[in-house]
């Protein structure tokens, strides 16, 4: 039988059934009535896969799966047709809530099962069999109890030495951690950017400074500070970027920086020149904000956006654009 060759490695440590509550009315500490629920198999790397799953790219998702919940992901799975790899576990996999209200978003996030130092190793030996069939692994969402903050250093190391091309998008320690290992890109929002540098960080002059004096050490390939629907700020090879989105009218934005991660796993998997690449992940993220269902895009609408997208390449010191 031809063995089948994926292209794009999702991971997803720690997975979620995620509920989605949209309310017509909210009231704290007390009864509230819901009649819409969406139930999506969640955490950000599928919400990866399901986008990268919208495009011709081939995918096979993996990560760690257990209990009811995680037969609800895999058979979700194979209805939307993803390939998966994903190692059991004792524990049951978690529930992530959203709670809809009045055009704003809460979320409660349950931590998730912890992972036993057996299954850690199971998922590293399955993960140095899987590489050999990805060009591109992108990594999402936080790592569950368990691993060590180490863990994604130690898969981009692996895949450093056999020459892949590593998305990290984490948060905390864990990208602390991973950025040592040299991931090829990363997607840190600005919460994310302030937690790293231990400052607040809001301006587009203050995500460059911080990029220039605390994460050129690193030598990434690629740096992307996501900021909303304002787009994003980036480096790459020694110029600055900053990629601005058209105005759309935003119907659900969960899942954007998950879709933004799929545009770059795909135009890097295409191996598109770099404004390529910034303008693609860009447009993925945008085109999730315009759709009701998260992590999910219309790949007719990909080339009307990217037309509209509007690229700066940016003096680091001044902050002015040459474009
Ligand atoms: O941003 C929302 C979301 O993508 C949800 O799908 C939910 O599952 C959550 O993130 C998980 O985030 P975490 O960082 O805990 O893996």
């Amino acid at each position: 039988m031809k063995k089948v060759r994926w292209m794009i490695l999702t991971i997803t440590l720690n997975p979620a059934i995620d509920m989605s509550y949209h309310l017509s009315s909210f009231h704290i500490n007390d009864v509230n009535r819901c009649n819409r629920v969406i139930k999506t198999a969640g955490g950000k790397g599928l919400n990866v896969s399901r986008v990268i799953r919208c495009t011709s790219e081939r995918l096979c998702a993996t990560g760690f799966l257990g209990g009811t919940n995680g037969q609800f992901i895999r058979n979700e799975l194979d209805s939307n047709q993803i390939l998966h790899r994903f190692v059991d576990i004792k524990g049951d996999t978690r529930n992530c809530i959203a709670l809809l209200y009045d055009g704003q978003q809460t979320e409660i996030l349950e931590e998730g099962p912890a992972i036993s130092e057996e299954e850690a190793k199971k998922f590293i030996e399955n993960y140095q069999d899987l590489i050999n069939d990805a060009d591109v692994i992108t990594a999402s969402g936080s790592l569950p109890k368990g691993l060590k903050p180490s863990f994604y250093q130690t898969l981009i190391e692996i895949a450093n030495k056999k020459g892949k091309k590593f998305i990290l998008d984490t948060s905390g320690e864990a990208l602390r951690e991973g950025i040592k290992a040299k991931p090829y890109l990363i997607k840190p929002n600005l919460d994310e950017l302030s937690q790293l540098c231990n400052r607040k960080v809001t301006m587009d002059e203050e995500v460059i400074a911080v990029i220039q004096n605390s994460l050129l050490e690193y030598e990434i390939e690629y740096i992307v500070v996501s900021l909303g629907q304002r787009g994003s700020i980036a480096y790459h090879q020694g110029v600055f970027y900053k990629i601005t989105p058209p105005k759309v009218q935003s119907v659900n934005p969960i899942g954007s920086g998950d879709s933004m991660v799929a545009g770059f796993a795909v135009a890097l998997q295409r191996n598109y020149s770099p404004e390529q690449v910034l303008v693609y992940g860009n447009a993925f993220g945008t085109l999730n904000a315009i759709e009701e269902k998260t992590g999910f895009i219309d790949t007719s609408q990909i080339d009307y956006i990217i037309n509209q997208m509007i690229v700066d390449k940016i003096f680091p010191l001044s902050g002015k654009s040459i474009r």
